[in-house]
């Protein structure tokens, strides 16, 4: 079965994780990667949700923190802080390292960045399990956030220095209208057996993916039905700061509301004149009064338990999202 995943990162990648459980042989899964989270740091490219799918997916990931490497030490990053350069407050792994060096130098030789990750994947095994990992664009698209006062604040800086606390009033995603999908993507939304938006950060993660010219479009008239599992869990985000980036624009934090903002596939354009892109929502049992209002309005929706514990766990989130539009 072709599915094609849009995610972010440590949400998205755990799901993935579950899904290709889930599919085992049968596995024939896209991942398309929210690229908004990218930065040049000490003159190398970091990618990190890309980064977080590749080590999950590769069995490398530091599983505590969700992102960064397993076994990781940090010297090269102490040293770097005895020169004063970079951010003291994002740590770059010395094993991390090697796969901005890696990743720097291919993009250097001409390689896209689509290019860069194929090659990244090869070490840790991607296409044997059946996953391709594509980023949602080869052109740089960064997300800065606009915080009280003005500034203008790289999504890192504002994420990992300020953990969220600087009330933002917008994302501003830099580079987004020179940008294009990656080499296919579009193909991966438009000939999917089905396509799954896991429970990522709806705004700058998945929000990124869906910002990025034609995506959204695709989503919208794929013939593939389109299922989405919420991030928001009894009125709060498992992880991470999404009640924080939905308050930015204006979104309650509720799993109803969060599936009122993707919008139900042709049903009513959104306030921004968009048009929906899910046709069915995979919300937890915490929240199954929301079913019956989103059945009511034209939604599949169904109630689980969808805090992913473990692989096992997330592989019945997957079913059961999957089993929501017949797949
Ligand atoms: N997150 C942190 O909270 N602190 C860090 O020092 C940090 C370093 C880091 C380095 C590389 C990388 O790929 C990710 C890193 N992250 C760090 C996680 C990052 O903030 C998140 O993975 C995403 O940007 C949000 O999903």
């Amino acid at each position: 079965m072709k599915v094609t995943v849009l995610s972010g990162g440590v949400g998205g990648a755990r799901f993935t994780r579950g899904l290709l459980a889930l599919l085992d042989d049968d596995a024939d899964v896209t991942v398309v990667a929210n690229t908004g989270d990218d930065m040049w740091l000490h003159g190398v490219r970091v990618c990190p949700d890309l980064d977080t799918l590749m080590y999950t997916l590769g069995g490398a990931v530091h599983e505590e923190q969700g992102w960064g490497r397993r076994d990781e030490s940090s010297r090269v990053s102490a040293d770097l802080a005895a020169y004063d350069v970079g951010w003291e407050w994002f740590t770059l792994g010395d094993l991390d390292l090697a796969t901005h060096l890696a990743r720097t130098q291919w993009l250097r030789e001409g390689l896209t960045l689509s290019q860069a990750t194929e090659r990244l994947c090869r070490r840790w095994g991607l296409a044997a399990q059946g996953v391709r990992l594509l980023p949602m664009a080869d052109e740089p698209v960064e997300t800065h956030v606009r915080v009280a006062g003005g500034d203008l604040l790289h999504f890192e800086e504002w994420w990992v220095r300020h953990r969220a606390a600087l009330p933002a009033t917008a994302f501003v995603q830099v580079g987004l209208e020179s940008a294009a999908p990656a080499p296919g993507v579009l193909e991966a939304v438009r000939d999917a057996d089905v396509v799954v938006v896991p429970p990522s950060n709806p705004v700058v993660s998945v929000g990124t993916i869906l910002a990025v010219p034609g995506v959204r479009d695709a989503l919208a008239t794929t013939p593939a039905p389109v299922v989405g599992v919420s991030p928001i869990i009894g009125g709060a985000p498992v992880r991470g700061m999404a009640a924080e980036c939905l308050a930015t624009i204006g979104v309650d934090a509720t799993a109803e509301a969060v599936a009122r903002h993707y919008g139900l596939r042709g049903g009513a354009l959104g306030a921004d004149g968009t048009p929906g892109v899910l046709d069915a929502w995979l919300l937890d049992t915490a929240d199954e009064d929301a079913v019956g209002r989103l059945r009511a309005s034209g939604w599949r929706a169904a109630a689980a338990d969808t805090l992913m514990r473990d692989v096992p766990a997330t592989a019945r989130i997957a079913a059961a999202a999957l089993a929501l539009v017949g797949r």
